[in-house]
Parts: C-alpha cells; structure tokens; sequence
C-alpha cells in the first residue's frame, strides 16, 4: 500500500450538487467486450450563490469512449478522466441530457462487484459501489432516478434477458441478437439497479394482493433446478401475505423475479424487482438441503422482499444510515419467522446468533456503532453490528413503544419518506410522531459501540416484605470511544416464588401489579422496589433478551437449575441452562488449571433430563435447550482463550451428561423417528433435531454400537439434515468409518456444488489434529475455486472462523495459513479477503505467544503491495 486511504466521515456529508430525474442505459453484451451507453437527463440543484458547480461522477475499471452533452460531442479540456472519476468542468444551467459510452468486460470481473459472469450468464451486484463499475454516474444512495434499460445479446446464448421494472419492448435483429427493454417507474439509487442475461430455466407462480392485484412471480435457475424452487417460492407468497397483514404494506410492481447465481459475495440483493440471489439461499430439496437451509431460504428471500419498502421505496440518505434499512429489515425478518415458526425459539437462535457474532465484533478492535460515523471501505460495514445489533435497537423500540404503536410509526416513517433517502431520525421522528414516546435518549444506542454491562443486586426485607433492585450499566471504551454515556435500557422482569410462579409487581403508586414487567432504565446506576413481595423471590431478568447487553444478576448455580425447570419465560428458560453450563465450565477449567476439582453438574444434568420427559414443552424448544454453548462462546466468556482446555472440558461435559441420561436419549432418539415422508415443516424439523441431538451425545460416548448408529442412520437416511448430522459426529471420530462416510459422500453428490460445499465445511470443522493440513490438500481439490466464495467461506472460513480448537493452534499454522489466503485472494475479491480475516482481530484475548504469531500475520499482510482499500482497513484497525 503506497498511502494509506482516506476515510469517508459522516460529518462531511453534504446534498449532492445534482438531481439525476432519468437514465436510459443500453447494454450492448459482447463476449469481448460489452458496451455501455449511458443517457443522463439531469440539473444543477438550487444553490445560494446561483453558481453551477462541476460535475464530478463515479467510475472504476472503465473505458471511457465518449462522452456528450445535449448530442454535442465534449472536447478535450471540459472534462477530465481519472481512474475514479469523470469531471464535466463548465456543465449547462438548466436540464441538459449527458451522454456518456463506456466499455467494460465483465468475463473479467473476479470482485463480483458491478457486471460480471457467473456460469456462463451475466448478472449485477451493485450495492454498494458496484454500479461505478458499469458507468460513470453519481454513485451515492441519495441520486434517485427513473430508469429505463435496453439490453441487447446473442439470442442463443442469452435466452433471457432482465432489468428492474417492467418488461415494455422487445424485439430481434438480424445477426441473431435480441433486445429487450425494461421501465421502472419507481425512482431509485443506483445500488438497486440490476441486470441478468444468460440461459436460464424459469419457475413460475402468481400472488394476488391485498388490494386484488395479480403479481406475477418468477425464480430463474440453471436448467435442470427447476424442482428445487418450490420452498423459495412458498416462502415469497408467504412473506407477501406477511407484509400485508402485520404492517399493511402490499408489493407495488405487476413483476416480481428472483435469478439464483452460484457465484455471489454474500447471501442476496434486494434490486427493486428482481432479487439476485445467492443460489445456495435458493434451491432445496429434501436430498440436499438440511433443515436449517429451508429456514434460512424463507428468512432470506422474506428479508430481500420486505426491503421492497424498507430499502427501496424509503433509502437511505448515505451509507452511515445503512442499519436504517438492514436493522430493520433483519427485524422484520425476525418477526416473520417468529410468526410463521416458533416465536420462542427463533429468538434463541437469533440471540445465539448476535453473541457469537456481533458481540465480539462490539468488543474487540472493529467495534463500531450501529451508525458508524467514519469509514474507508463501506463494505467492511456490513456487519453483524449493523445488521444484528440494529435489529436489536429496533426491538427495543417496540418493546418501549408497544407492538401497535411501532406498526403505526413505521408506516408514517415509510408514508412521510416514500421515495425519498432518510436517515435514523427520520425514522426516530416517525415512532415518536405517532406514539407518545420520548426516544431522545435513546438514540445514543445508534452511537455509542460497544455491549453494555448490565449488573443486578437484589436486597429483600422479610419484615418490610421489599424486594430491592439494584441496576448498574456500563459500557466499557471501544476504539475511539473512551467515555460512555448510561443508555435507555429496557428490562422486561418477572419475579418467581419458590413454585417458580411469577408474583405481582407491585411498585409505589402503581394501580396494578402485573407478573411481568418492563423497567426503562437511563442512568448508571438506579433502584426500583418492589412491594408486598411475600418471600425472597429469585429473578428472571431481560426476559425475552429485551435488551443487548451482558447480564449478570444474582443468580446462584442452584437457582439457575431452578430457573431452567420453570421460569415462565421460555427465553430465560435456555438461557438459565446456558448460563449454568457456561458457569460450570469455566469453572471448572479454572480449576483445574490449579489441581482442584468442583461439584458435579448433577442438578444440571438432571434439569436437563426432566426437559426430555417433559411432555408440555414444545420439541423445538427442548431441542434448544439441550445443547451446550459452543466453544467459541465458552472463549468469548474467558480473560485469555485457553482453546484445548475449553474443548476437553465441554467434551467431558458432553459426555457426562450422555451416559448419565444415556437409556433417556436412546428413548429420546427412538421415539423420534418418523416414517413419514421427509417434511421440512417446524415440526417436524423440530423432532428430527433433537433426535439428533441425541445421536450427537450418544456418539460421545466411547461405545461401539453408538458409533454404529451413526454409521446406520448415515447410510439409511432419505434427507439431507439426517445424513450430514450423522456425519458431522463420525467426522470427530478417527477412524476407518469417518473415512468410508466421508468418500461415500464425496462420490454421490460430486455433481452437485452445494452439497459439496457441506463436505468442504465438515471437513474443515473437525475437531481432529490434522484438519489444517487435511484443508490445505482440499485446497488443491478439483471442486474447490478461488474465485467462488462459497466455496471460500465452506473451507477457510469454516475452519478460520469455526473451528477454534484447530486455527488457533499454538504452532500458528492457522494463521499463517489464513494470511497466505487472504492475499491470494485480496487480488482476485478483496470484498471477500477482507471478511475472512476478521478472526485475526481478535487477537488481544490470546495468550502472549500466540498475539506474537497473529500480529506477525497481520503485519505480513499489510506490508503486501498494492493492497485493497478493504483489506487495509480490516488489518490496521486489527493492529491499532
Ligand atoms: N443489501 C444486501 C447486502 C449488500 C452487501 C454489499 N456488500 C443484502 C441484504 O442485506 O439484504
Ligand atoms: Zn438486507
């Protein structure tokens, strides 16, 4: 790198100096090059001074041919071109039309940013900065415009061709190309435009909306897909009836197209219109896709559907405002899949989630806010801050401002911005305008980084028959951040007598006395009491997780064994089994570090036990609540990451409660076998997993004939879920029959690249000594590709990112061998690089020797020549 890049800060934003009202792009696809012709009808926006400033507009990797204003060809001199941009020096007053021709060669195209192939067929990703690469243009979310695409190509190559909009004109020419033309009438930024040219099979269905409108709908696949579409469009219809329902919003096109493309930098992309997805969050069919895939698939494409309104017709004003529409989005998405599945368990999963990913984000050197305020690379942004912890701060809102008044202040916010680029307090104004909510406070939360720590004592007097709490928040410093402010936290909280009922709340002045209640909080440090409470009553705090913070409360081991068997909360009632665990654990890691030994985790295990007999609670949810917290969580909750101690321990835990509830899980994985046809209904997926938490537990037991009912269920399984857990527990297990599973798999699905992509994952993930060589030959397989990043994130981020025991190896293989990676790739994806290294970051909570061996990686990597803006960024504010 010759000089460090400049950062993009959001107090220097200013309204663009140009009003772009229509583009007319012809799109002239050629397998040597394609060319690109750009008609801008724009104006100077009103200024004080009535001056008319240049025109400065965006441009990467382009070659420029001509350029004209109002069919008047530009001499050299007006206008000036550089790597990055094309400046008209003296543009006209008043509307002009400028014309612009580019040439660009999209078979070339490795950072799947802007026009590139994937299989053989043209598709776009523009958000963020992608549409640059196509044409010069004002490439900033707050330049709407109405456009209209002409597309002409090879007529046997590329069979369909598709814009955003609607289809108005098409026709053939002579040579054998055709052309087609599309009209959005709806004006957008230019991350939303898109198009897709290639040979593709069609699946097509209809949705008639709330107001009697047919929509048609339509997925494009590579032929042969055909019958792997049916969930994602089920999943469409129900995500629009959703939309209408709970928020009334109805879709506004006559067309809705999803093209599923199996090279893609992440999961999906909202264009208005026509979705571009990643094909793996596409296609499934019982033979090879998992459970989990079936829900991923209806999450996603109701995300990439609801962003229709939140995205779409509401944008943003710049890329700072980014959680506006991806927090909540991922919070519509949430809802929707709480709705549509259980609402209890989708919350753990979704808390499980933000923990394992966003709050190490939060603590480690890449903390930034949820509106971060200061970039060099937008797309290191995405994150799982931005998307997760904004999802986060739009629950809370609801939480403050009740489940009616949200839905009525987010249709005023999408009524008082449609088609117009907002910000965060646009958004904050319209809940409040609509609600008697003070939000003031609370939108520190979209500037302030880092997890809030969140203490409760409790102090209760049997005379007085008090109960006392005691809350304490704190937000430790974050990069740039030193000093943290007390934020408007809300605390939903019961209080349980020793039957584990929730007892009335009773506070001064109150009329009445729920058994659940929501504290708003604001201050460090604040007392509620509680009164006419008849016994020491024990706490079930953050109940339904009401707030992104840590909590530490009062809570003893036996009183979380307690909480685990009872607590009305079915949220608190896995996290009380969690937090017992992950309590135990490290304790027992502490322990024996020095020689000693602890208790027996018997009230545990036995809690756990009469979760499995228990005949009331729903499958999914005892199915949550019997697994243990990862390894990666267990670190996260350590001073220094003691990565083979942290896995002895969780096995030793693992296996404990296996063979002390061993005839139980036999019965448990007995009773749940069907022998129906595969369904991927909740339910049914609900039984399937605890059945195969129960193999998983068995088989960690050192026991032949466990062993062989793993080998059993993976050779006589008809879906994909209970092959690969099958294979995922004989993955651990050195042996001849890891071997023979792995190969068998290997040979059936060789054709089929998403199910490779699990093979390459499982491999990477084990937990046996010689996965990092064992990755390092896989890298050399014939299926695997660079330049796919699938098949990157199936292989070095599973084993980079997911597999702790083995890339944090104290030799520092691992992270020699992520940093080899990154810059191979940092040339052909740097989108991509950037995120894998991540991990890295997290540095400072490894013993000496092994930072040593991290920061020597990072180092190696930044001193690489010419490296990417995105790659720079997440390496030096790694080191910082
Ligand atoms: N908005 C896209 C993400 C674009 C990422 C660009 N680096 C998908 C989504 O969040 O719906
Ligand atoms: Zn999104």
């Amino acid at each position: 790198m010759s000089a460090a890049p400049k950062s993009i800060e959001l107090s220097d934003y200013r309204l663009p100096d140009f009003v772009v009202e229509r583009i007319e792009l012809t799109f002239d696809l050629g397998e040597e090059v394609t060319r690109v012709r750009s008609r801008l009808s724009l104006r100077a926006a009103e200024r004080k001074d009535g001056g008319i400033p240049p025109l400065i507009l965006d441009g990467e990797d382009l070659d420029l041919k001509l350029v004209s204003i109002d069919g008047h060809a530009l001499t050299e001199g007006t206008y000036e071109a550089t790597a990055t941009s094309l400046t008209i020096k003296a543009p006209p007053r008043g509307e002009f039309s400028l014309e612009i021709e580019t040439e660009i060669r999209p078979q070339e195209n490795t950072k799947l940013e802007g026009l590139y192939k994937s299989s053989g067929n043209y598709c776009t990703q523009c958000e963020a900065e992608g549409f640059r690469r196509i044409t010069y243009h004002i490439d900033r979310p707050d330049v709407m415009s109405v456009y209209t695409v002409k597309i002409s190509a090879d007529k046997s190559h590329y069979p369909v061709l598709l814009s955003n909009g609607n289809l108005v004109d098409w026709g053939e020419t002579l040579d054998g190309r055709h052309w087609v033309e599309w009209h959005d009438p709806h004006p957008k930024p230019a991350y939303l435009f898109a198009l897709v040219a290639g040979d593709l099979a069609v699946v097509e269905d209809s949705f008639t909306t709330m107001s009697g409108r047919d929509v048609a709908l339509q997925i494009f696949v590579e032929h042969g897909k055909e019958s792997r579409c049916s969930h994602a469009m089920e999943s469409l219809k129900k995500a629009m009836r959703w939309d209408e329902e709970r928020f009334g919003l109805e879709y506004d096109l006559d067309i809705y197209m999803i093209v599923a493309v199996s090279d893609f930098n992440m999961g999906a992309m909202e264009n208005k219109g026509l979705n571009v997805f990643n094909d793996k969050y596409v296609l499934a069919d019982p033979d090879t896709a998992t459970d989990a895939d079936y829900s991923f698939i209806e999450a996603i494409v109701a995300h990439e559907y609801f962003h229709n309104w939140t995205g779409n017709r509401v944008t943003l004003r710049d890329w700072f405002q980014l959680s506006l529409k991806e927090g909540l989005t991922v919070f519509r998405d949430q809802e929707f899949s709480a709705d549509v599945r259980s609402g209890a368990v989708k919350r753990i999963q979704d808390v499980r989630t933000l923990r394992a990913r966003q709050f190490p984000e939060d603590a480690g050197p890449l903390a930034h806010p949820v509106r971060p305020s200061s970039y060099i690379e937008i797309n290191n942004f995405y994150t799982a801050t931005v998307y997760e912890k904004g999802a986060e701060l739009v629950r809370m809102i609801q939480t403050i401002v009740g489940r009616d008044g949200f839905t009525r202040g987010v249709q005023r916010y999408l009524s008082d911005n449609d088609g117009c680029a907002a910000t965060v307090e646009d958004f904050i104004a319209a809940i409040e305008g609509t609600t008697d909510a003070d939000l003031s406070h609370f939108t520190d939360w979209y500037g302030q980084a880092g997890t809030p720590r969140l203490e409760i004592e409790k102090e209760y007097n049997p005379a007085s028959r008090q109960c006392t709490l005691t809350f304490r928040q704190s937000t430790a410093e974050t990069p740039g951040q030193l000093d943290k402010r007390p934020l408007h936290i809300p605390v939903r909280l019961s209080l349980l007598d020793n039957s584990g009922a929730a007892v009335p709340l009773r506070r001064d002045g109150d009329a009445e006395a729920p058994t659940s209640r929501t504290i708003e909080l604001h201050k460090a440090m604040e007392k509620i009491v509680f009164s006419e409470v008849e016994s020491d009553p024990i706490i079930s705090a953050l109940q339904d997780f009401s707030a992104p913070v840590v909590l530490s409360a009062p809570t003893s081991g036996s009183d979380r064994a307690f909480l685990l068997a009872h607590d009305p909360d079915l949220f608190n009632r896995w996290e009380a089994g969690q937090q017992y665990a992950t309590d135990y654990l490290i304790r027992r890691i502490d322990a024996l570090g020095q020689g000693e030994s602890i208790r027996a985790p018997n009230e545990f295990i036995d809690a756990l036990g009469a979760l499995l007999r228990d005949g009331s609670l729903e499958t999914a949810f005892v199915a949550e609540a019997v697994l243990l917290p990862s390894e990666e969580y267990l670190g996260n909750q350590m001073t220094r990451v003691d990565v083979d101690a942290i896995h002895n321990a969780r096995e030793g835990l693992r296996r404990k409660i296996a063979s002390q509830l061993k005839g139980l899980w036999l019965q448990v994985y007995l009773e749940n076998q069907s022998n129906r046809p595969y369904d991927p209904n909740p339910e049914d997926a609900a039984s399937r997993k605890l059945k195969n938490s129960a193999l998983s537990y068995l088989m960690s037991l050192p026991d032949p004939d466990m062993r062989s009912l793993g080998v059993s269920q993976f050779e006589a399984a008809d879906n994909m879920t209970d092959s690969i857990t099958a294979l995922a527990c004989l993955n651990d297990i050195e042996g001849p029959e890891r071997e023979k599973a792995l190969g068998d798999f290997y040979l059936r699905w060789k054709d089929d690249h998403l199910v490779l992509d699990k093979w390459f994952a499982l491999r990477a993930s084990s937990s046996l000594p010689g996965t990092l060589s064992d990755v390092q030959d896989l890298m050399d397989h014939p299926a695997f590709s660079i330049r796919n990043p699938n098949k990157v994130r199936a292989l070095i981020g599973a084993f980079c990112a997911g597999n702790q025991l083995r890339f944090h190896a104290a030799d520092g293989g691992g992270y020699e061998f992520l940093a080899d990676q990154v810059m191979v790739l940092d040339e052909l994806n740097p989108q991509v690089a950037a995120r894998l290294l991540a991990p890295l970051g997290q540095w400072r909570r490894f013993d000496s020797d092994r930072q040593g061996l991290i920061q020597d990686q990072l180092g190696r990597v930044l001193a690489k020549l010419g490296l990417s803006r995105d790659v720079y960024e997440i390496a030096s504010k790694s080191l910082e």
